[in-house]
């Protein structure tokens, strides 16, 4: 009777076995922050660390590509954050105040949203870490995220990149950026890299991307809007013209082999009722991009 009974894979990013998620032996910390308060057209991105936990379960553990199973430094997956979903401001404190744990502790600390206000609580975090400063940010996005406010908050998903100028570094590196205005480009122009001018050959681009990032220390925020609807449908705002899946491998690549990356976020993942590829896409660029951290730890 026994043999015809099966247990469902554990709750945890990769779904991995309890002897590779406890806290005290794993390199790498997930965090899931269910947060939507700020999402504008379309909500629903509290639902992305879920699925893109539940994506990660079916995920192949050993990636071919580099000869390596960064499961086995360890992945423990926290529980989720008690969001406070009607301050954006409190909620980012909270955020604060949980990552700073891991990170006193050593841990490589990944989040996942949430719409994209929470990389200001987390950068407040890693802000905090004087053995991560300076940094630079590595943003991947559609948009640029850089209104001075909206919606009566300075610190919505719309704002985030701005306030994360002004309160925490001075290099920004934007790449794939296609929804944007004459005064977003202008305020920060030389660190910005439109989808139209990568689409004919992205790798080429690639090491003007790295050479742009100032500082050896780099935080990686990958809005999944970044990339192409027909790749990542799952969002809250969608834009044509986005980047493809072994563009933005081969870029997260190059930054782990030629940076110190010090931790990333992946936001704005709007789970769609019916279709799970897109949190597989997702959570697959999440698992590769600690592949490639820990395979070529500097
Ligand atoms: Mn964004």
């Amino acid at each position: 009777m026994k043999q015809l009974l099966y247990s469902l894979d554990p709750e945890n990013f990769g779904g991995l076995q309890e002897k590779y998620t406890d806290y005290a032996k794993s390199k790498i910390v997930v965090v899931p922050i269910p947060f939507d308060s700020t999402a504008c057209s379309s909500p629903g991105q509290r639902f992305g660390p879920e699925a893109l936990i539940s994506a990660s379960a079916g995920l192949e553990l050993y990636d071919e590509e580099i000869d390596f199973e960064v499961h086995k430094e360890g992945i423990c997956t926290t529980e989720h954050m008690e969001c406070v979903r009607a301050n954006v401001e409190e909620n980012n404190l909270r955020i604060k105040k949980i990552l700073q744990e891991f990170l006193d502790d050593g841990k490589f600390v990944v989040t996942l949203g949430g719409d994209h206000s929470i990389t200001y609580g987390i950068l407040s975090a890693f802000a905090g870490q004087s053995k991560l400063k300076p940094f630079s940010i590595l943003q991947l996005d559609a948009h640029a995220d850089v209104a001075t406010d909206a919606e009566g908050s300075k610190y919505t998903h719309a704002c985030v990149m701005r306030r994360a100028r002004e309160d925490f570094t001075d290099s920004i590196v934007q790449v794939g950026l296609r929804s944007v205005s004459k005064e977003e480009i202008e305020y920060n122009k030389e660190n910005i890299f439109l989808a139209i001018d990568l689409r004919k050959n992205f790798e080429a681009k690639i090491p003007e991307i790295i050479a742009r990032l100032k500082h050896e220390n780099v935080y990686i925020t990958f809005d999944v809007d970044a990339l192409d609807p027909s790749e990542m449908p799952a969002t809250g705002t969608p834009e044509p013209g986005g980047l493809h899946y072994y563009d933005v491998l081969a870029l997260l690549k190059a930054v782990c082999k030629e940076k110190n990356v010090i931790g990333f976020d992946c936001v704005e993942l709007m789970p769609l009722p019916g279709n799970d590829a897109p949190n597989t896409v997702a959570a697959k660029i999440i698992y590769k991009l600690l592949g490639y951290k820990f395979k070529f730890l500097k």
